[in-house]
């Protein structure tokens, strides 16, 4: 009887610059919508771990923030937090775009002083944007993959698995993602908040969860959104509270998807100056202070 092959398991990171499609590619690879996708940039700011795991082998994809030259310290810990996953991955996937391409080499793109002891594979990323022919070329330098449809996603799992190692599985087969639904519901509202606040103000925009209580139904949450202006608040509570009440209802509906049960979420909205460049706030949002070296 031949031996059965020992199983696979190992990190992998979806990197490269913003907009590129990372998280994009996580959902597809995954099959559901865990990462925040948007066309403005910068949409992902906390790495998002989403699990596949086929036949004997369990990928845990790492979606990335897009790396950029931080301005400010929300970003300096973005980048911090995006190399500190860089530097465990069993696999980097480095994504550009195939309208783009080629690629420049992941070393300037991510800045690293170090390379990285991991592989770095190159993915061209929304192959359906250029022809065929153009396909076929990119080819020869890339793994050449479409978050919208084929080209499959199945040579780009076959490029990863000879990279991971033997070993038994981190999760349950049947999980997609690993994080707590609290985390989600932050992520699924700033999601609307890209879909339906114009201009800067997605970007100084985020939620905390107040309270969950998960064995009611509706599930109650209450969740207090913050914003950086006054100006700001009133805009997305909006006129007779319209936005704030469309903002909460799409969130509303990804979180019930996720979680498989009705949600009554209670939103509630704070200014909170330049959150995004205070150290407090951004270690209570959930960005880590970097380890010191
Ligand atoms: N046509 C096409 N568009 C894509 C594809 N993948 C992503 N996009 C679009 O590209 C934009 C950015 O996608 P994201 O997946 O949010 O990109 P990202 O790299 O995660 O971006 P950041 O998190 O902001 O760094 C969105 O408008 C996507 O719909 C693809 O395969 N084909
Ligand atoms: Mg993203």
């Amino acid at each position: 009887m031949p031996e059965r092959p020992q199983p696979r398991t190992g990190h992998v990171a979806l990197a490269g610059a913003p907009n590129v499609g990372k998280s994009s590619l996580l959902n597809a690879l995954v099959g559901q919508h865990l990462a925040i996708v948007s066309p403005r940039a910068q949409a992902t700011r906390l790495p998002v771990v989403g699990l596949l795991t086929a036949d004997d082998t369990q990928y845990v994809f790492h979606d990335l923030p897009g790396l950029l030259e931080p301005a400010y310290l929300m970003q300096s810990r973005m980048r911090e937090l995006a190399l500190a996953t860089l530097r465990r991955m069993h696999v980097v996937l480095h994504l550009h775009p195939s309208p783009d391409a080629p690629a420049p080499p992941f070393e300037s793109v991510a800045r690293l002083e170090q390379s990285l002891e991991a592989p770095v594979l190159t993915v061209y990323t929304k192959a359906d944007l250029v022809s065929p022919a153009r396909r076929a070329e990119l080819a020869s330098s890339g793994i050449v993959v479409s978050a919208a449809g084929p080209p499959g996603l199945d040579g780009l799992l076959a490029r990863i698995r000879a990279h991971l190692p033997e070993g038994e599985f981190e999760h349950d087969p049947g999980d997609v993602g690993t994080q707590p639904v609290r985390f989600f519901v932050v992520e699924f509202l700033r999601e609307a908040a890209f879909e339906l606040l114009e201009d800067e103000l997605p970007y100084g925009f985020t939620a905390e969860v107040e309270e969950f209580r998960e064995d009611e139904r509706p599930v109650y949450i209450r969740v207090t959104l913050f914003v950086e202006r006054e100006s700001q608040k009133r805009i997305v509570i909006g006129a007779g509270g319209q936005t704030i009440k469309a903002i909460g209802a799409r969130a509303r509906q990804r979180i019930e998807e996720m979680i498989g049960a009705p949600v009554y979420l209670d939103c509630w909205v704070k200014v909170l100056p330049q959150w995004r460049r205070s150290a407090a706030a951004l270690t209570r949002f959930g960005f880590p202070e970097a380890e010191s070296p």
